[in-house]
């Protein structure tokens, strides 16, 4: 055995590279989770944590579902692995079956990743190959927007819009440009769900096509409601301008919904919850409830279809992951599915989404609060920054918080809230109040 297996190191010594983590600090000062039920995590003492993010934005039905975990159990001891390259089983296509029985209206075939980033990755390369199939070869430039988060890959950080995402890669993907973001202080500080004002952002797309003209733009790429960056709601009718612009333009539309899928806004989709259809859907996390790492890209069925062309013996898409469809990632799925049937959870933050709202604006007025947003089950709080420390008071916030026995989730100094969607009012009054006590005790 490895000498370092036999004589645990100090975990300051540990080999583990921890993601988007400042691992020298973390590993001073640890914060482990061993095990998890329901809304809650257990430490490895055994104290107790409230989920206030979902793991991150993906528990949806909430920890360690029975059946869920039975599936996974099951299906590994049947059939680990098998090929989805030129073979089958079952699973995957019952997945896909069952899946599009709850996507948005016109979604009728599903690509299958392994995350959200390859899903991005996926459905930008599907936008593309569909302009050529078309004989459009020429559509090659794809537009994110400022802010946005679509993965770490190299296509997902170049239409991504966080410059910390981006600086250290080079030049990334050549073609790309981004349209501005929805963020209007001056004018919706404190708005309740979607703001009233910025539906003209959206007209920031006609500026890259005076730019670059329309015959050279292939998709536009956008999350309805902007998560990681830290919950920008898009203003009332934002998102139907953009969807008219990019039909006017003969550009493709894509919606990543890795977090605003499965339920998180009160509806399966965001593409349901705001009746605006893109014409590509990206998702991942609550698809198998964050318990095995799948994605999946839904497109059009004319996108479908336009692949479907030429002999039969030849491949339509040159793509795809050795885990595309993985056959315990489908039992998962499938019963992840059958959990969020059982319990109407794809509907139920609309129950919810009032309270949540109040509790999350009844933090207006505490110190260092600049602007609260929210919908659906998702809010996010901002803090005036430190000016010689940003991050770092939003930061405190998260440490005193999780000792505290309350997960939340900061980027800069914005602290997202996202619980499962099993939450009860009792869990969400628990987790503001808890944020509010550490609010008044910050610096
Ligand atoms: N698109 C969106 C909109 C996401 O939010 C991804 C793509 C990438 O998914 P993967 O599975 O490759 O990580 C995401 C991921 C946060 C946070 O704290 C958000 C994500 C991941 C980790 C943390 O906001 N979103």
């Amino acid at each position: 055995m490895n000498d370092r297996l036999r004589n645990p190191v100090s975990l300051e010594e540990s080999a583990f590279w921890m993601p988007f983590t400042a691992n020298r600090q973390f590993k001073k000062a640890p914060r482990m989770l061993a095990r998890a039920e329901g809304m809650y995590y257990y430490t490895p003492e055994g104290r107790e944590v409230l989920d206030g993010t979902s793991g991150l934005w993906c528990v949806n039905a909430g920890h360690c579902r029975p059946k869920i975990v039975a599936a996974l159990q099951r299906q590994v001891a049947q059939m680990d692995f098998a090929p989805t390259f030129q073979m089958g089983h079952p699973l995957a296509f019952e997945f896909a079956e069952k899946l599009i029985g709850v996507t948005p209206k016109g979604f009728k075939h599903v690509f299958f990743t392994n995350s959200g980033s390859e899903s991005v990755d996926s459905a930008l390369k599907i936008a593309l190959a569909w302009h050529r199939a078309r004989g459009d070869a020429g559509r090659f430039r794809l537009i994110g927007r400022e802010r946005g988060y679509h993965g770490v890959n190299f296509g997902g950080i170049s239409v991504g819009g966080i410059a910390s995402n981006r600086k250290h890669f080079g030049p990334m993907v050549g073609g790309v440009d981004h349209i501005r973001h929805t963020h209007d202080p001056l004018r919706n500080t404190f708005a309740r769900g979607q703001p009233q004002h910025g539906a003209e952002f959206a007209d920031d797309l006609e500026r890259l096509v005076s730019l670059h003209d329309a015959s050279t733009i292939g998709a536009v790429i956008v999350e309805p409601v902007a998560g990681s960056t830290g919950v920008l709601v898009p203003p009332k009718g934002y998102l139907e301008r953009l969807r008219e612009l990019c039909t006017k333009h003969g550009i493709l539309l894509i919606f990543d919904e890795v977090i605003t899928g499965f339920g998180r806004l009160g509806k399966p989709f965001a593409t349901d919850y705001f009746g605006v259809t893109p014409d590509l859907i990206v998702t991942a996390k609550g698809i198998t409830n964050g318990t095995v790492p799948m994605g999946a890209v839904f497109v059009r069925d004319e996108i479908f279809q336009a692949f479907m062309q030429g002999p039969e013996n030849s491949i339509e898409f040159f793509h795809g992951y050795t885990y595309s469809g993985h056959p315990v990632a489908c039992a998962a799925a499938i019963a992840t599915l059958e959990t969020y049937a059982d319990e109407g959870l794809l509907t139920r933050a609309a129950s919810l989404a009032k309270h949540f709202e109040d509790c999350a604006h009844a933090l207006k007025g505490l110190p260092h609060v600049i602007d609260v947003r929210n919908l659906g089950l998702m809010a996010g709080i901002e803090l005036a920054p430190r000016p010689d420390a940003p991050g770092k008071r939003a930061f405190e916030a998260f440490v005193k918080c999780f000792e505290q026995g309350v997960l939340i989730r900061v980027t800069a100094d914005i602290i997202a809230l996202s619980p499962p969607l099993i939450v009860e009012n009792p869990q969400i009054d628990r987790i503001f109040e808890t944020l509010s006590s550490v609010l008044r005790t910050l610096e």
